[in-house]
C-alpha cells in the first residue's frame, strides 16, 4: 500500500500513548519477533539463521555484548537480537537499479527508517555528483580511488577512520594495522560515544579498562546494583540472569529516573511454566529514581554515609564498614578521599542527588549490608560531562569494601555493540600504548607513530576546520550517531572523500564529501569463503570472553567482500612498498589470528583456544590483585562535587534567565538498534506508532503551562550562544523527577554540543543536555510519523528526517 493513501485516521489511531501493564520479555516479545521477521521477508531464512545465534557452531547476535550461557541450548537470543538478525538477513536488496532511479537530494529527504528497510546492498558504488546518483564502481577502481586520496594527502594524520563496535577481532586488527602502516592513531570509535568513560575511568582506578565479573559471578552476588541501563531493551538476554539472581534470593537494586519495565518484571519466554500461566519474576527488590545525572551525588553520599557508619563502629570496637586491609594492601588514596567526603556538607550532596536524604541512607545500607556486590552501568553513567568521574566513584565504593577479586563481586559496565571491547583491545585507539606500537613494530617491521590520534569529537572539529579531508568508516553511521548533527554533517560534506563500510544504507552514505563511496560487505549471518574455505571471525564479549563467529546464510549478494578482504585491498593499494602481505591473511583468517598472539600476551595460543568450544576467557589482573596502574596500586580518585556540577552555572546565558532550564537525557527506544529503526514503538514505556515524545513529570508539565499531548520544540542552551532546536515534539507525562526530561536518540542529537563532553574521555554529553521548551505545533510529517498497524507488515513505515 502507498503511504500516501493512508488516511490520517488510520494513522493517528496507531499513534497512541498506552501504558504498558505487561512484565518485560513474555508473549509481546514473541509476537515481536515474530513481526519483524515477516516485515523483512525473511521467515524461513530468519528461524534458520535465529537457532544458530550465540550457539557454539553459529554465530554471535549482533546485538548486543552480553555473554552467552556455558550451557547453550536450543535458543540462545532475545527479541532485539533476532530483530537484529532479521534485518540484516533480510531478503530485501539495495541494487544499482535502485540508485539509478533515486537522487542522493531525493534520498536525503526519507526518514533513517526508509533508508535502512530498503535493504542490503549489492554492489559498491560511487558517488557521481555531475547526476547527484551513486552510480556502480569496480571495486578494483574503489581501491585505486581510496589509494590516490590518501597517497596525496599533505600528512597522514588528515585522514580519520572510524569504527562502528560490530567489527571482528580479524577486521580490527588488521584496520588498525593498516592505519598506522599508513601513519596515524586517528581512531574515532563509537565507543567514544559509548563507554570510553569506562575504559578511561576503570584504567585510572583499576588498571584496565574493563569489568572484572564473570557470569558465574551472577550466581553467587548477593546483591546487583543496577546504575543507568535499561537490560529489558538493550540487553535482554541480560534479564535472564537478573531472572535467576531474583529467584534464588538476591537483591537487585535499580537507579534510573525512569521506572524501566524490564528492570521491574520479566516474564521469560524460554521458561515454558511461567508463560503458560502467565506468570513473571519480579526483578528490582528496590528501585530508586535519581534525577539525571544526579548519580555522582548518589554514591558520593553514599560513601559519607559509609565514613560515618565506619566511625561509629570502629568507636564502638566493632568491626568497620570498610575492609581495611584489602584498602591497606592494595591502594592508594583512600585517606585522601575519605578528606574530601567528610568536608563536603550534606546539603550540598542532597542538592544534587534528586533522592530524598532517607532514600540516600536506604541505598547506602543496601550497600553496606551486601557481602558480595556486583556494580552494572551503561550510558545513564557513561554519556554525562561527568561520567569519568562517575565511574571513579563506582570503582571507590567497590574498593572501599574489598569487593574487587571476590567472587559474586565486582565491576560490570554493560557494553554496547557486539564487539566494541573487542575492537579496543585489538589496538583501535587514539591513544594507543607505547608497549602495544612496540609489539607491532616487532612484529611487522613497521613504524607506528606515536603521538596520540583524535576520537569521534575531535575528528569532527578537525574535518569542519579543514584539517582532516579523509573519513573511512568501518561501518556505523557517524552522520547520525554523533552530536551536533548540523555541524557534524557540514564537517563531513567538507571531507575530499568519505568511504562507507558497510551493509545497509543509512544517512551518512548520503552526506557526501566531494567524492565518497558505499562499499558493501558480508554480514555476520553470511558465509565468508575465502582460499583456504570458510572463515570464522572472533569477538570479545562485555565480560571479556572471546570466541568464534561463523555466518551459515548465503551472501545476499555475489558481489560483497568481507570486511578484512576490503581493509586488506585498501591497504595493498595504498601501500605498495608494504612488506605486509595484505592478501595472503586473507586466505586464511587463522593467519590473522597468529599475528594477533605474536602483538598481545593475552593471545597467546590464540587459534588453539579459540576453537575449543565457547572459547576462551581474558582474566582481569585486578582480580588477582594486581593493578596495572602508575603506582601499581588500585587508586581511590575523587572529583569535588563542586566541579562536578559547576557546569550547571553555564547553561545560563542573558537571554534565557528567565526560563525554566530542563535537564534532557537521550535515550534509545524498544524498537531501535542505535540509528537504525525497527519501527516506531517503545512497547514497555507505553508509545506506539510514534518517536517524537518528550518524556516530563506531570507537575512540570502543569507548572510550566503546558498539557499532556501538547507540541513543543526543545532548545538546548550552551554558554557558546549557538541556536540548537528541534521541532515538534508531544508531550507525555511520565514517572520521572521533576526537573528532567527525556526523548529519543537520534532525532535530539542537533541538540548536543560538540562542546560537550566529558573532560577525560570526551565522550559527548548526550545524557544531560540543558534545554528549555516553546509551544510547538503538530510536524508537517506527523500522517507520516504515524507508523502503520504492525499486523499490515508489508506497509511502508516512516518517520519525518532529522530536522
Ligand atoms: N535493542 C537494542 N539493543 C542495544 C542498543 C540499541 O540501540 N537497541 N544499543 C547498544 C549499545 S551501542 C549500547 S551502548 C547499549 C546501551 O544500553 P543502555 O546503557 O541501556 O542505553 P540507553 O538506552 O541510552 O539507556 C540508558 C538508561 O539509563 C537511564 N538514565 C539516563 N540518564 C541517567 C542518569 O543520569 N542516571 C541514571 N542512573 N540513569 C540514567 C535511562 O533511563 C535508561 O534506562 O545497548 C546496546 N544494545
Ligand atoms: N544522543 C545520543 N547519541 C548517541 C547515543 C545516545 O545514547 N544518545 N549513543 C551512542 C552510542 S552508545 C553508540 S555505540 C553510537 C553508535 O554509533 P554507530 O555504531 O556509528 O551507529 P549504529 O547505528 O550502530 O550503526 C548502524 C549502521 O552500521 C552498519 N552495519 C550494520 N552491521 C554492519 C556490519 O556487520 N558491518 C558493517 N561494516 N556495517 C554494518 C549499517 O549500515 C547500519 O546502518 O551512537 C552514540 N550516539
Ligand atoms: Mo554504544
Amino acid at each position: 500500500m502507498d503511504r500516501d493513501n493512508q488516511t490520517s485516521e488510520e494513522n493517528q489511531s496507531y499513534a497512541r500513548i498506552e501504558p504498558y501493564d505487561q512484565p518485560a520479555g513474555g508473549w509481546g516479545a514473541l509476537l515481536s519477533v515474530a513481526r519483524n521477521l515477516k516485515r523483512q521477508e525473511t521467515f524461513k531464512k530468519g528461524s534458520i539463521s535465529l537457532l544458530n545465534i550465540n550457539q557454539p557452531t553459529g554465530f554471535d547476535c549482533p546485538g548486543c555484548a552480553w555473554p552467552e550461557k556455558k550451557d547453550a541450548h536450543a535458543f540462545n537470543f532475545c527479541e532485539n537480537g533476532a530483530k537484529a538478525v532479521a534485518f540484516e538477513a533480510t531478503n530485501k536488496r539495495v541494487t544499482p537499479e535502485f540508485f539509478a532511479t533515486h537522487t542522493v537530494s531525493w534520498l536525503s529527504e526519507q526518514s533513517d527508517f526508509f533508508l535502512e528497510d530498503a535493504g542490503r546492498i549489492t554492489d559498491p558504488m560511487r558517488y557521481d555528483r555531475t547526476i547527484d546518483k551513486y552510480v556502480p564502481i569496480s571495486w578494483d577502481d574503489a581501491f585505486q580511488l581510496i589509494a590516490k586520496h590518501l597517497q596525496t594527502l599533505d600528512d597522514p594524520n588528515q585522514a580519520a577512520f572510524y569504527t562502528s563496535g560490530r567489527a571482528s577481532n580479524e577486521a580490527a586488527f588488521l584496520y588498525q594495522l593498516f592505519v598506522r602502516s599508513y601513519g596515524t592513531n586517528n581512531f574515532p570509535d563509537c565507543s567514544n560515544m559509548c563507554h570510553e568513560t569506562t575504559s578511561v575511568g576503570l584504567k585510572d582506578s583499576i588498571g584496565l579498562g574493563k569489568g572484572t565479573v564473570t557470569l558465574d559471578d551472577f550466581d553467587q552476588a548477593d546483591a546487583v546494583f543496577s546504575f543507568g541501563h535499561n537490560p529489558g531493551t538493550n540487553h535482554p538476554r541480560m534479564l535472564a540472569t537478573l531472572r535467576e539472581v531474583s529467584k534464588r534470593g538476591g537483591t537487585i537494586i535499580a537507579i534510573n529516573p525512569l521506572k524501566e519495565r524490564g528492570l521491574e518484571r520479566f516474564q521469560d519466554p524460554q521458561a515454558p511454566l511461567e508463560m503458560i500461566t502467565n506468570g513473571s519474576t519480579p526483578i528490582s527488590r528496590y528501585y530508586f529514581q535519581p534525577k539525571v545525572g544526579g548519580d555522582y551525588a548518589i554514591m558520593f553520599g553514599m560513601l559519607k554515609h559509609l565514613a560515618e557508619w565506619d566511625q561509629q563502629a570502629t568507636a564502638k570496637a566493632q568491626e568497620g564498614v570498610f575492609d581495611r586491609s584489602f584498602i591497606e594492601m592494595n591502594t592508594i588514596g583512600f585517606n585522601e578521599m575519605l578528606t574530601e567526603v567528610q568536608n563536603t556538607s550534606w546539603s550540598e550532596i542532597h542538592a544534587h542527588t534528586g533522592l530524598s536524604p532517607e532514600h540516600l541512607e536506604a541505598l547506602a545500607k543496601l550497600y553496606r549490608e551486601s557481602k558480595r556486590a556486583i556494580f552494572c552501568w551503561g550510558m545513564g553513567i557513561t554519556q554525562h560531562r561527568h561520567g569519568t568521574a562517575n565511574v571513579h566513584m563506582l570503582a571507590n565504593l567497590m574498593l572501599a569494601r574489598g569487593h574487587i577479586g571476590r567472587s559474586g563481586a565486582g565491576l560490570a559496565p554493560i557494553r554496547g555493540h557486539s564487539n566494541v571491547q573487542g575492537d579496543r583491545t585489538m589496538g583501535i585507539n587514539e591513544r594507543p600504548s607505547p608497549k602495544m606500537l612496540d609489539n607491532i613494530d616487532r612484529v611487522f617491521g613497521i613504524q607506528s607513530p606515536r603521538e596520540n590520534g583524535m576520537g569521534v569529537v575531535e575528528t569532527i572539529k578537525a574535518m569542519a576546520e579543514g584539517r582532516v579531508k579523509v573519513f573511512i568508516g568501518l561501518g556505523g553511521n557517524f552522520a547520525v550517531a554523533t552530536p551536533d548533527t548540523n555541524y557534524t554533517q557540514q564537517a563531513l560534506r567538507n571531507c575530499k572523500l568519505t568511504v562507507h563500510i558497510t551493509t545497509k544504507m543509512n544517512r551518512s552514505h548520503l552526506v557526501c564529501g566531494q567524492d565518497a563511496l558505499m562499499l558493501p560487505c558480508l554480514g555476520r549471518t553470511e558465509v565468508d569463503i575465502q582460499e583456504h574455505g570458510p572463515q570464522s571471525i572472533s569477538v570479545e564479549d562485555s565480560m571479556s570472553n572471546v570466541h568464534l563467529s561463523a555466518g551459515r546464510n548465503d551472501p545476499i549478494s555475489s558481489d560483497l567482500l568481507s570486511e578484512p578482504d576490503i581493509i586488506a585491498r585498501i591497504a595493498q593499494a595504498t601501500l605498495p612498498n608494504s612488506q605486509i602481505k595484505w592478501r595472503w591473511y586473507i586466505e586464511s583468517y587463522d593467519r590473522i589470528r597468529d599475528a594477533i598472539s605474536e602483538v598481545f600476551d593475552e593471545f597467546h595460543d590464540f587459534n588453539q583456544r579459540v576453537y575449543q568450544s565457547g572459547g576462551f576467557h581474558l582474566e582481569h589482573p585486578a582480580n588477582q590483585h594486581v593493578w596495572n596502574t602508575p603506582s601499581g596500586k588500585a587508586q581511590f580518585l575523587i572529583t569535588p562535587i563542586s566541579e562536578v556540577y559547576a557546569d550547571q552555572e553555564h547553561r545560563y546565558t542573558d537571554a534565557y534567565t528567565q526560563a525554566k532550564v530542563y535537564t534532557l537525557m537521550t535515550t534509545r527506544s524498544h524498537d531501535q538498534y542505535n540509528t537504525t529503526l525497527y519501527g516506531l514503538d517503545d512497547r514497555y514505556r507505553g508509545v506506539y506508532g510514534q518517536r517524537r515524545v518528550l518524556f516530563m513529570n506531570e507537575l512540570d508539565i502543569q507548572a510550566a503551562g503546558f498539557q499532556p499531548d501538547q507540541w513543543v520544540d526543545i532548545e538546548s542552551i550552551y554558554s557558546d550562544g549557538v541556536k540548537r532546536i528541534v521541532h515538534s515534539f508531544r508531550i507525555v507525562p511520565y514517572n520521572i523527577p521533576r526537573g528532567s526530561l527525556a526523548a529519543y536518540y537520534p532525532e535530539t542529537n542537533p541538540l548536543v554540543a560538540l562542546s560537550s563532553h566529558d573532560k577525560y574521555a570526551k565522550i559527548p554529553a548526550s545524557k544531560s543536555v540543558p534545554v528549555i521548551l516553546h509551544l510547538g505545533h503538530a510536524p508537517e510529517h506527523f500522517n507520516l510519523a504515524a507508523e502503520v498497524d504492525p499486523e499490515k507488515a508489508d506497509q511502508i513505515i516512516s518517520t519525518a528526517p532529522l530536522s
